[in-house]
């Protein structure tokens, strides 16, 4: 019973460490080195909130787990309402539904569903911000190659300079035209695309916004000192 338990914990710590120990930048494995540009957003350079992706004209947030896993409609509200010091306008990462509404069959290649799928850049088409984070940026590879069959090496191997960023299924913000219970998804520890039930809570969530951050925001702290160095000369100036 206790050597029982005892290999329950080791596996729970196994699965663990196996998690995290995948949250590795690995240089010279897709263009993530030249094509992120990290953003400061707290006011403290040293450190990154967000980064600017030069293929996708998109801001993604370092932090690719900041509020776990949740449900479709949970991830919307919290990526819409996200403010972080200032900086608003975030959403879910999105997609292009190509070919007929749905998916047309789990395929292997070029499409907007199963492996090796449409990516894009800003350039053209924008077909999946995900699937070109996962593909294209970050050099990770499918379960299965462009004719079928597995590949070694495959799932998230590259993490690139994000925190958090799990071996795991990830919503869009795409809604399944053709079964509105489901919503779009990105599965990082295989790199496929489908749909799933949007009232499944097991899905973390990346939030993006368009464009660059064209302008750090004063973080709070000196919005007060500021305000309160504001309200000590009015005082002055009134004594005076
Ligand atoms: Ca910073
Ligand atoms: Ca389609």
């Amino acid at each position: 019973m206790k050597s029982r338990l005892l290999g329950a914990v080791s596996a729970c710590a196994t699965a663990f460490v196996s998690l995290t120990a995948q949250a590795v930048p690995v240089s010279g494995q897709g263009t993530w080195e030249s094509t992120l540009q990290g953003r400061d957003l707290d006011g403290s350079p040293a450190t990154f909130e967000a980064y600017y992706d030069t293929t996708l004209d998109i801001t993604w947030l370092a932090d690719a787990s900041v509020n776990g896993q949740m449900t479709w409609d949970a991830a919307n509200t919290w990526a819409n309402n996200l403010d972080v010091n200032g900086v608003t306008g975030w959403r879910l990462p999105t997609m292009v539904d190509t070919g007929t509404p749905g998916c047309e069959g789990i395929a292997y290649t070029g499409t907007d569903c199963g492996y090796n799928v449409q990516t894009g850049s800003a350039a053209t088409t924008v077909y999946s911000e995900m699937a070109s984070l996962f593909y294209d940026t970050l050099g990770n590879l499918a379960d299965f190659d462009t004719s079928g069959a597995t590949q070694s090496g495959s799932g998230l191997s590259n993490t690139g300079p994000f925190s958090n960023l799990w071996s795991s299924y990830y919503w869009s913000g795409l809604e399944y035209a053709p079964v509105t219970s489901r919503a779009w998804y990105f599965r990082f520890n295989n790199g496929r695309q489908y749909s799933f039930y949007k009232t499944f809570g097991g899905m973390y969530a990346l939030a993006v916004r368009p464009g660059d951050v064209s302008t750090v925001p004063v973080p709070a702290a000196v919005w007060l000192f500021g305000s309160g160095l504001m309200g000590l000369l009015g005082v002055m100036r009134r004594k005076r």
